[in-house]
């Protein structure tokens, strides 16, 4: 490591060789290379071939940011589909995701310091320009702490913290005065309210403008808030402290990690996923590493770094343990009940857990960091990006992808710490499926579904901020980037902040912990961050062979549900425990079996859990049952080669299309637009695709009126101006409640933002092809290559389609829910895709309840339920925690858990990541 780089913000003093050093070096060990030379195994990638990689990282940045600020900035987020920036208010609300956008060019402020690591000097100096000159941090909008922390804050950090950098060094930002440090203070005093809590908690959302206390906020009624909501600020407030010398800000940070460590629960030494922030109870008590507490677990450790303060590292470490002992059940990482920590909470893991491996290189647990990284990577594998959540025998359980950045983030630091060329490959990998799947005219967009490659009209500005920078640093050699990166430690949202403030204007003070940490055993934390130089030395296929034995853990996966065995009653061949599915109400014996799961044994309270939870799983997937899968419309013509794949509604009749060939043809629009009687258009429409407008008719009479007319296909246009897939339901498209085994083509329903991208694309090009299918098709690259000269403007113009067909007030619209029923007598069933509770029936994502008893049939299943028995079995051997089950509980207790269960899986199925 470097010394320090060299700047400093006002009232710092020259930053020294700190006495932290021994700490922060101990930590940078874990990421320094463990060797250029990699003997054999993985063939090591060529400096030529690193650069060629960097160089298309350089280019997808520019595709990305050079898109957001031509067509969108000063808006928060571009909206890459239909070209244009996301102005809160001005698009249909999509919840809890539009707390990030303050209408503060998020994503300028998010992408400041990435512009330096990717070299690209000059533009950070522009942009730090405009961020000065037109950023209103006073906007009577609510905002959510944590993301305006992580991301905002955070980002006006990293890019003081660069900017200073690049004044000492002489060339770039002379006139820089830390005029963004003093953007922060500004803004750190704006977030200060929501800290007024008995707790120290912060309220989860405040008003940049009003706070928390005044009528017009229209905040500070919350009660609950995520564990990482509040604790995951320590870095940014203390690194603001220790820029301006202002101790407030870290202090308040403090309390609220001193006060989540006080309220962790003390047999299980975990943490809930959310708290009362007045009354400091566990509002959700199942536990994970992923959404809800991700962050809170990374700047533990990431405080120790930064600020050398070992009470960090110490809880740290407490978590860690029981992490080990009660989540990881490598290689999967499964919520579990904190105060029943043997007992899994959930069937599925979140996307946002895939940052853990990065930690754990972090912390120098390299063993279990390889292990969950090459399960992740096989999901990917299968889906192309890793879905919102997905279950433990790994199908789709929540099909979104917003192009996160964790599994990118866990791939550089692993890299970093085994020098293993594998993950220069996996590295390829993500780069080829960003531009295979998600790279449209205008920047990258959001899966809307892995299974069907369909699109959301999202770049979030984490894309920039995070995935960028790790790609481009995974690449890169030590001089292709312009300053020591390891002078600076990545914030969760990938800021670099110094190391030297560890021994600036250190004047908070600490916590005197010690005798909370008594109780502990050494052992636990024998293993924090060895030298990778020691690690592998006699053994550099180490990370290989970690892998190896999990290579097809994804593909030869055998279906099933929960994954602790309780090994009693199978050595004892007692009557299995009854199946959510086999229930029946009528049988006395059931009954019987279900009183007796409240009261005689903590192991029948046990089956009593599962047997609720896979009620409540069973009830949502029969639901889920009646639903059919989301389709995918793509435009294949010229310029846009397949470029745009938008989300279609299935329907209830025609062909289906997963099951059979897809349809591809270009487009027509029907004559009446309505399709609701024989068209005086059919010459227009023969052999093609017809586009029919919404209402007036059942949907069927459409299909049969074009179908006559000979179109190969139809599309129904949403007639609800401004409806949109992002925010509404998806829609399937009933039949007329007869016989529709004559309707023999296949029909798709968009809603009326897609649909217009389509209209709008004919008004541009006349003809235009597309494919209907169950899920997008690769594009045809040498067709691309081939029309390139003409593509530049335009592919220009595609990316202005659909922004000129949007200028219609979005706000107010009538809801397509309601429409359907008021105005529109088609039957539209309605299917919350948003949700974790919509996964689709499709045979991919058979039945989650009949999977939890489904016999291996391979040897190499039997092997990997075995293996995951045996370990079960260990754990619950040698874990004295798990007396909890050997006594037993008075029904009332248990009934009174239960009820607390069944309302955490409640809440777990709506969750938001
Ligand atoms: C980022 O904003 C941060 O990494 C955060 O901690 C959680 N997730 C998003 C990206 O997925």
């Amino acid at each position: 490591m470097s010394e320090a780089g060299g700047g400093r913000g006002s009232g710092s003093s020259v930053p020294q060789r700190a006495p932290w050093s021994l700490v922060a070096a101990t930590a940078a060990l874990c990421l320094v290379s463990a060797t250029s030379v990699w003997p054999v195994g993985a063939a090591p990638m060529s400096r030529e071939e690193k650069q060629k990689l960097g160089n298309q990282v350089l280019e997808m940045f520019d595709h990305a940011y050079g898109n957001y600020m031509e067509h969108a900035y000063p808006a928060d987020e571009l909206m890459p589909l239909t070209c244009r920036g996301r102005v809160r208010g001005q698009e249909p609300s999509r919840g809890d995701v539009d707390d990030a956008l303050g209408k503060f060019s998020l994503t300028l402020i998010d992408s400041l310091d990435t512009l330096v690591v990717l070299n690209k000097t000059k533009e950070f100096e522009d942009a730090v320009r405009k961020v000065l000159r037109d950023v209103n941090l006073d906007n009577d909008v609510v905002v959510s702490v944590f993301e305006t922390n992580i991301r905002v804050l955070g980002g006006l950090l990293g890019g003081h913290s660069l900017a200073i950098m690049l004044k000492e060094k002489g060339e770039y930002m002379q006139w820089y005065n830390d005029e963004l440090l003093q953007m922060a203070k500004q803004l750190g005093y704006k977030l200060l309210p929501a800290f007024n809590t008995t707790s120290g908690l912060p309220y989860p959302r405040i008003n940049l403008k009003f706070g928390i206390r005044k009528p017009e906020a229209r905040t500070g009624t919350e009660t609950d808030t995520c564990t990482a909501c509040a604790g995951t600020l320590i870095l940014e407030f203390a690194a603001l402290s220790r820029f301006t010398g202002a101790t407030i800000f870290e202090e308040y940070a403090r309390k609220a990690l001193d006060f989540l460590w006080e309220k962790r629960q003390r047999s299980s030494n975990l943490v809930g996923v959310t708290i009362n922030i007045h009354t400091g109870d566990w509002v959700r008590k199942d536990s994970g590493v992923g959404a809800g507490i991700d962050s809170y677990y990374e700047y533990l450790l990431k405080a120790y770094v930064l600020l050398g303060d070992d009470s960090f590292l110490e809880r740290f470490n407490t978590h860690y343990d029981a992490i080990m002992r009660y989540i990881s059940q490598p290689p999967l990482l499964l919520d579990v009940h904190i105060h029943k920590p043997m007992l899994n909470a959930r069937t599925w893991m979140d996307a946002l857990l895939a940052f853990f491996p990065g930690l754990q290189v972090l912390k120098g647990d390299i063993r279990p960091a390889i292990e969950t990284h090459e399960m992740l990577y096989q999901v990917i594998k299968k889906h192309n990006f890793l879905p919102e959540a997905f279950t433990t025998d790994f199908r789709v359980h929540w099909a979104q992808h917003p192009l996160r950045p964790e599994f990118a983030e866990s791939t550089y630091f692993l890299y970093k710490a085994t020098g293993d060329p594998y993950y220069l490959e996996v590295g390829k990998t993500l780069i080829e499926n960003l531009n295979k799947y998600a790279r449209v005219p205008c920047g990258f967009a959001a899966m809307k579904d892995v299974r069907t490659g369909s699109h959301e009209d999202r770049m979030d500005s984490f894309f920039l901020a995070e995935m960028f920078k790790y790609l481009y640093l995974l690449f890169a050699d030590k001089e292709d980037i312009i300053f020591d990166i390891e002078d600076y430690i990545f914030t969760t949202e990938a800021h670099l902040l110094p190391l030297w403030l560890s021994t600036t204007n250190q004047r908070v003070s600490k916590k005197n912990t010690t005798s909370e940490y008594t109780e502990l055993d050494d052992s636990n934390f024998d293993w924090t961050c060895p030298n990778t130089q020691i690690l592998f030395p006699n053994d550099p296929l180490y990370a290989q062979s970690i892998r190896e034995p999990l290579k097809n853990v994804v593909d030869k996966s055998c279906p099933r549900g929960i994954i602790r065995v309780r090994e009693e009653s199978l050595r004892s061949g007692a009557k299995p425990p009854l199946r959510a599915r086999d229930f029946m109400a009528t049988n006395p014996e059931h009954l019987e079996i279900l009183k007796k799961m409240g009261a005689a044994s903590s192991i029948d309270a046990e089956d009593g859990l599962r047997f609720m939870q896979e009620m409540i799983e069973l009830s949502s997937q029969q639901q889920k049952e009646q639903q059919l899968p989301p389709r995918a419309v793509q435009i294949v013509s010229h310029p846009f080669f397949g470029r745009v794949v938008l989300t279609a509604g299935p329907a209830q009749f025609g062909p289906d299309l997963s099951k059979h060939k897809e349809t591809r043809g270009f487009v027509a629009s029907s004559k009446p637009y309505n399709g609701c009687s024989e068209l005086t258009n059919p010459e227009a429409v023969m052999g093609k695709i017809a586009l029919i407008q919404r209402g007036q008719c059942m949907f069927a009479e459409k299909a049969r009126n074009i179908q006559n007319a000979g179109a190969i296909g139809g599309i129904v246009i949403d007639d609800n101006e401004g409806s949109s897939s992002d925010t509404a339901p998806l829609f399937q498209m009933a039949g007329d409640g007869k016989d529709t085994d004559d309707i023999k083509i296949p029909m798709l329903f968009l809603f009326s933002k897609e649909g217009s991208i389509i209209l709008d694309a004919i008004r541009e090009y006349e003809e235009v092809e597309v494919l209907l299918s169950d899920k997008a098709k690769d594009r045809d690259p040498e067709m691309e290559n081939e029309e390139q000269p003409s593509s530049e403007n335009d592919s220009q113009s595609a990316e202005q389609i659909a922004s000129r067909s949007q200028e219609i007030d979005l706000v107010d619209q009538e809801s397509p829910e309601e429409s359907s029923v008021n105005s529109h007598p088609e039957s539209l069933s309605p299917v919350d895709t948003d949700s974790a509770a919509s996964v689709s029936s499709s045979e991919q994502d058979s039945n989650p309840v009949e999977n939890l008893e489904t016999t291996s049939l391979d040897g190499e299943c039997t092997d990997l339920d075995n293996q995951l028995q045996e370990q079960s079995e260990t754990e619950e051997d040698s874990n004295p925690n798990v007396s909890w089950g050997q006594k037993a509980q008075p029904i009332d207790s248990i009934l009174a858990d239960w009820n607390e269960d069944i309302e955490a899986f409640e809440m777990m199925d709506k969750d938001e990541l």
